[in-house]
């Protein structure tokens, strides 16, 4: 599950690079019988295993100490948002603990320091969300992206949608690329980008413009969005 997308693109070169640093532990290695059994059924009886608490503390005691910040990827979590990457991404070490059943012990949220969910829809465990945790944080450390695609350029970074891009050819199958872009006016292309992104983040994200505080410019652009729709 792991192996794939850390040995790929800009994860694998970070990595080279030692900009990141990434330790897979397996969860098994702290079970203590010759079974290495990690799971076991529900007191209450139903269907399903449950991850146990004796065999977590044990890999936890091991794997995280030292401050570093202990996240369990969950359904039940807090919605990972692109203000909590920034503030994990200003950390120095993570320790993702990745449940692998239809549950845990509950005893285990209390050994951990946050609960994080990366969206509301149930996987077979948590090793997709840690490898999508590990992906949008790593994209913050400094050299991991390239200055020129900055992430300060990103979606939600300010809190709005991405404005349009365009690349070559400059007519496809008769849509054109919009003619401020290709007119060479450096101030109107950034007025054009930035109404483009206040609309797009009106209509299909209105909980974000809701959250957003717009600048006098902005306040402008939105009017003119609005006189025009
Ligand atoms: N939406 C997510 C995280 C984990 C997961 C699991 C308790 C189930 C979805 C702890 C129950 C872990 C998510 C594994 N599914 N499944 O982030």
């Amino acid at each position: 599950m792991f192996q794939g997308p850390l040995d790929e693109s800009l994860l694998k070169k970070a990595r080279d690079k030692g900009l990141l640093d990434i330790n897979l532990v397996n969860i098994r290695d702290f079970a203590d019988d010759k079974h290495k059994t990690a799971d076991d059924s529900p007191y209450g009886g139903g269907a399903g295993m449950v991850m146990k608490v004796d065999v977590i503390a044990k890999a936890l005691s091991r794997v995280a100490g030292h401050g570093s910040r202990v996240i369990l990827l969950c359904p039940t979590g807090k919605l990972l948002t692109q203000e909590k990457v920034k503030e994990l991404a200003q950390l120095k070490q993570l320790t993702l603990l990745c449940g692998h059943y239809e549950g845990i012990d509950e005893r285990i949220r209390g050994m951990v320091d946050e609960e994080i969910s990366i969206g509301d829809y149930v996987l077979t465990g948590g090793e997709l969300p840690a490898m999508v945790l590990i992906d949008a944080v790593a994209r913050h450390i400094p050299g991991v992206v390239k200055e020129a695609e900055s992430v300060k350029k990103d979606s939600f970074y300010e809190g709005l949608l991405d404005h349009p891009s365009y690349t070559k050819p400059e007519e496809f199958e008769g849509k054109k690329v919009p003619d401020v872009l290709t007119s060479g006016h450096h101030k109107e292309i950034d007025r054009w980008r930035r109404k483009e992104s206040l609309k797009k983040t009106l209509y299909r994200r209105p909980d974000l413009l809701a959250k957003f505080t717009p600048s006098a410019e902005d306040r402008s652009l939105l009017n003119e969005i609005m006189q025009n729709d």
